[in-house]
C-alpha cells in the first residue's frame, strides 16, 4: 500500500514537473534568438539582469576585446564597465585544443565566456549582445549555455562601390551589419568601368578623371530607347580613408579584400590613361552598365602600371588575398592589336585566352613575391590556372569545382544563390533590379560544397560570399533592402554546422531578428510575409493554390479583368484550389492577393488563352537555373516579364532548340505565337530563325516559317495536323556585341497555339 502511494505521489510529481516544463518560459525560449544559430543552445530557467555597471574580471580578456567592450558599453548602452581581478559577473577564459574559433558562454548568476582565439572571443560577445534584451536600461539575459564554432573560414560579403558610390559612413555601417552576423571577409569592389574609387598616388588621374562620369543610364539598361540623367556622378576614397575602413573592419575581425579589376571592366582607368588600351583612343567613363570591348592592352607598360597600382594597394590592405577581377574580358581588341599579338607570338601562346592566362600568371607571380595570394573570378580558369591562384566561382559552382579538382582553393558565389542584386520576391512592384530571382529560401538552401566533390576536394572550398553589384542599387536604403534579410540566411549557411530547418529560421527572424533590424533602422525586405500563388498543371487548365511563407491561413483575393473591372472578390484559404480555364480569345486577368501580415498587395497577371497548360515535350532541355517549371512554364498563362525576373522564362544555351507537341487528335491549327527576350548585357539574344513543323502522322512534315516582330514571333495558318514541332536557331553574336564568339542565350515564353478544341 505504502509503495503504491509513493508510486502515485511520484507520478503526480512527474505530471506537475511535466506541466511546469511545457508551460514554463523555457519552452518558448528554446528558440534561440541568435543568428547565426549556435551549435548548442541550452536555456536554463530564469534571467540574469545587469544594470548601470558591468563588472568584468580583468584576467583573461584579450586587450583589443577589452577596448571594444568598453566602447560598445559606453557608446551604445547605458553601462559603465569596471575591470577588477575579483569580479565574477563577466569572466573570460582562454581554451586550448578546441576547434578553430570555438567559444562557449554560460549565463547563470554571472557570465563566463570561454574562447580559443581573439576572433572567437569577439564572436562570443556578438552572441551575448544578440541575446541581450534592453528593458529601458536594464539588460536582461536568458540564462543558458551556448557552445559554438563556425563551419567555414571565408564568410564574405561583397560590395560594388564603382557602379554606385557609398560614403565612408555607409561602408562602416555595412561592415557593422556584417559583423553583427559574424561575417569575416569584406570584398571591396573598388574599380570597374563606371568609376575608379581608390586614390593611387602615382596615378592621380585615376581618381581625378576615372572617379567621375558625366551621365548615368536611367532605368534598366535593356530598355529602349535608352535615356540618361546627364548629371555628373562619382566619388573616391583617399588612402587615409581606406586605412580608416581597414582598421574599422579589423576591430570587428573582418578582413578587407580589395578588388582591382583587370584586364576587363577597366574603362574608368582607360578614361584616365588612354594608353592603357589597345587603341589608345580617348574614351569617357561610361554611364551605361554591361561589358565593354576596351580592356587593358597587354603591352609591357600595362604590366608596369598594374604592378605600381598593386604596390600601393598592398601597402594599404594587410589582407593575404588580393582580388584581381579577371571576369568578362572580351578579346576583340586583343585579336586586332599588334602589341598583344606580339606578346602571343613571343611567348608561344595558343590564343587570346592563353594571353589572359599569361597575364594573370605574371600578376600571380608578382603578388606571390610580395607574400600575397591572388584571387580572381572563375574566368581565370580559362587561360589555365596560374600556380597560386584562388578561384571565386560566380557562373554557377563549376568554376569552384574545377579549381578544387586542380587542388586550388575556391570561394563559392554562384549567381543562383549568392547574387543579392537579383529580385527577392515576385511582387510586380519590387524596386528595379538587374534580373534573376533569388528569394530568401534559395539562399538558405545553398550548400557551398557541391555534391560532386570528394571529401578531400571539398577541403579546397574555403567558404562563400554574397555579391552586391550596384548597377540598380543607388543608395544605402536600397542596399539594405537587397541585403536583408538574405544576409542572415547566408550567415546560417556559412556558420552553422547543422543549420536548423527554414521554418525555425523564419520564426527567429520574425520574433527576434526583425525587431533588432528595426531597432538598427535597417531597411529590410518583408518579402517573407508576402502571400504567394503557386501554379500547377491540370487538364487543359492551370491550377492555382495560395500559400504564405509565414503561416497565414486566409488571404484576400480580388480578380480583375481588362480595364481593371472587378470580376470577383473573396477570401481564399491556403488549402483552396482555383482554376484558370482555356479561353478562345486572349484574356487578361489579374489576381490581387493580400494578407493581414503586410499592407502590401500582391499581383499576378495572367493571360488566359486557347492552349493553357498545353503539354510540350522539351527535346532540348533548358539550362538548369533557368528551367522554371519545365514545359509548364511555356503554357502557364504567365508571360515572361521585362526586365527579366528569372523564373517566368525558359533559358537555353544551345544553338538549336527543339520542342514538340502531340495534340492527341487531328485538328485545325489557326495560329501560333511565342515570345522571346533580348538582353545583350546578359548575352541573351533574339533567335535568327523560328520554324514551325506540322504533321498529321509524324512522318511527313510541313514547314512553316515564323516571323518575329520584336519580342513576339507569330504566324497565322489554316492547316490540319496532330503533331507540331518548333525549331529555334540562334544567331551568331556579332563582333563588338557582348558575348561575341559564344553561343547566345535564348529565353522564351509564352507559347500560344490556336487550334480547334
Ligand atoms: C556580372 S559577377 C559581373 C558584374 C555585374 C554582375 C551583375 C562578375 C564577376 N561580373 O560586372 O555587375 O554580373 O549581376
Amino acid at each position: 500500500m505504502e509503495r503504491l502511494l509513493s508510486k502515485r505521489i511520484l507520478s503526480l510529481w512527474v505530471s506537475i514537473l511535466w506541466f511546469l516544463f511545457w508551460n514554463s518560459p523555457v519552452r518558448t525560449q528554446s528558440l534561440c534568438p541568435i543568428i547565426p544559430t549556435p551549435s548548442v543552445y541550452e536555456p536554463i530557467n530564469g534571467f540574469l539582469e545587469v544594470e548601470g555597471r558591468l563588472s568584468v574580471n580583468e584576467k583573461g580578456i584579450p586587450e583589443p576585446i577589452r577596448a571594444y567592450l568598453i566602447k560598445r558599453c559606453t557608446q551604445e548602452l547605458k553601462l559603465i564597465t569596471v575591470f577588477t581581478p575579483v569580479s565574477d559577473q563577466l569572466v573570460f577564459k582562454k581554451l586550448f585544443n578546441v576547434p578553430e574559433d570555438y567559444y562557449s558562454i554560460r549565463i547563470d548568476n554571472g557570465i563566463t565566456i570561454q574562447y580559443s582565439s581573439e576572433e572567437s572571443c569577439f564572436y562570443a560577445l556578438t552572441s551575448l549582445f544578440q541575446l541581450m534584451e534592453d528593458l529601458d536600461g536594464t539588460y536582461r539575459f536568458q540564462k543558458c549555455f551556448i557552445s559554438d564554432a563556425p563551419k567555414y573560414g571565408w564568410r564574405g560579403m561583397h560590395l560594388d562601390v564603382s557602379r554606385h558610390f557609398f560614403s565612408l559612413e555607409e561602408v562602416k555601417r555595412f561592415i557593422d551589419l556584417m559583423s553583427f552576423y559574424k561575417f569575416n571577409t569584406f570584398h571591396w569592389h573598388l574599380t570597374d568601368d563606371q568609376g575608379w574609387r581608390i586614390e593611387i598616388k602615382k596615378y592621380p588621374k585615376l581618381t581625378e578623371v576615372g572617379a567621375w562620369r558625366d551621365s548615368t543610364v536611367i532605368g534598366h539598361y535593356s530598355a529602349t530607347p535608352r535615356t540618361y540623367d546627364k548629371s555628373r556622378y562619382g566619388g573616391f576614397y583617399t588612402q587615409d580613408q581606406i586605412r580608416e575602413i581597414v582598421a574599422y573592419a579589423a576591430e570587428r575581425y573582418i578582413t578587407v579584400v580589395p578588388e582591382i579589376e583587370m584586364p576587363g571592366h577597366a574603362r574608368a582607368a582607360i578614361a584616365a590613361y588612354p594608353s592603357l588600351s589597345c587603341t589608345g583612343e580617348a574614351l569617357p567613363v561610361p554611364g551605361l552598365w554591361g561589358v565593354f570591348e576596351d580592356i587593358f592592352c597587354m603591352h609591357e607598360s600595362t604590366l608596369d602600371f598594374v604592378k605600381d597600382v598593386l604596390d600601393e594597394v598592398i601597402s594599404l590592405f594587410p589582407s593575404t588575398y588580393i582580388h584581381i577581377g579577371g571576369d568578362e574580358a572580351p578579346k576583340t581588341r586583343w585579336k586586332k592589336c599588334k602589341k598583344c599579338q606580339a606578346v602571343i607570338r613571343e611567348n608561344g601562346l595558343h590564343d587570346e585566352e592563353a594571353l589572359q592566362g599569361w597575364f594573370v600568371g605574371k600578376i600571380d607571380e608578382y603578388l606571390s613575391s610580395k607574400g600575397r595570394k591572388l584571387i580572381g573570378w572563375d574566368e581565370i580558369l580559362e587561360g589555365g590556372l596560374s600556380e597560386n591562384a584562388t578561384v571565386m566561382s560566380w557562373r554557377g559552382t563549376e568554376g569552384g569545382i574545377a579549381a578544387a579538382r586542380e587542388k586550388h582553393d575556391a570561394v563559392m558565389s554562384p549567381g543562383s544563390h549568392c547574387y543579392f542584386d537579383h529580385y527577392q520576391s515576385k511582387d510586380r512592384n519590387e524596386p528595379l533590379a538587374i534580373g534573376g530571382f533569388t528569394p530568401l529560401e534559395k539562399v538558405y538552401e545553398f550548400n557551398p560544397v557541391p555534391k560532386e566533390l570528394s571529401h578531400d576536394e571539398a577541403a579546397y572550398i574555403l567558404g562563400a560570399q554574397a555579391n552586391l553589384w550596384t548597377e540598380y542599387i543607388p543608395d544605402m536604403n536600397q542596399l539594405e533592402y537587397m541585403a536583408f534579410p538574405r544576409t542572415l540566411a547566408l550567415a546560417q549557411v556559412l556558420w552553422c554546422q547543422n543549420k536548423p530547418d527554414i521554418s525555425y529560421f523564419k520564426k527567429v527572424l520574425v520574433e527576434y531578428q526583425f525587431p533588432k533590424l528595426d531597432q538598427m533602422n535597417v531597411h529590410y525586405s518583408k518579402a517573407l510575409f508576402y502571400p504567394q500563388m503557386n501554379l500547377f498543371p491540370a487538364k487543359e487548365k492551370v491550377g492555382i493554390t495560395f500559400s504564405s511563407s509565414y503561416g497565414e491561413e486566409k488571404l484576400a483575393l480580388k480578380v480583375t479583368g481588362e480595364y481593371g473591372k472587378v470580376l470577383e472578390s473573396k477570401e481564399v484559404g491556403i488549402s483552396d484550389t482555383l482554376f484558370l480555364q482555356r479561353t478562345k480569345e486572349k484574356n487578361l486577368v489579374t489576381y490581387e492577393v493580400s494578407s493581414g501580415n503586410t499592407d502590401k498587395k500582391f499581383y499576378y497577371s495572367f493571360v488566359s488563352h486557347s492552349s493553357l497548360c498545353l503539354l510540350v515535350t522539351m527535346n532540348t532541355l533548358p539550362d538548369e537555373p533557368y528551367s522554371g517549371q519545365g514545359w509548364f512554364t511555356l503554357s502557364d498563362g504567365i508571360s515572361g516579364t521585362i526586365p527579366w525576373k528569372g523564373s517566368d522564362w525558359l533559358g537555353f544555351d544551345e544553338e538549336k532548340i527543339e520542342i514538340s507537341i502531340d495534340l492527341e487528335k487531328k485538328t485545325t491549327l489557326t495560329g501560333f505565337n511565342l515570345g522571346f527576350l533580348e538582353d545583350p548585357g546578359s548575352w541573351i539574344y533574339y533567335p535568327e530563325k523560328i520554324t514551325l513543323l506540322v504533321s498529321k502522322n509524324s512522318k511527313k512534315w510541313k514547314s512553316i516559317e515564323v516571323l518575329r516582330t520584336g519580342r513576339q514571333s507569330s504566324v497565322t495558318m489554316n492547316v490540319k495536323a496532330r503533331y507540331v514541332k518548333i525549331l529555334v536557331e540562334t544567331q551568331e553574336i556579332k563582333e563588338g556585341n557582348p558575348g561575341s564568339g559564344h553561343v547566345p542565350w535564348t529565353f522564351m515564353d509564352e507559347l500560344i497555339l490556336n487550334f480547334e478544341p
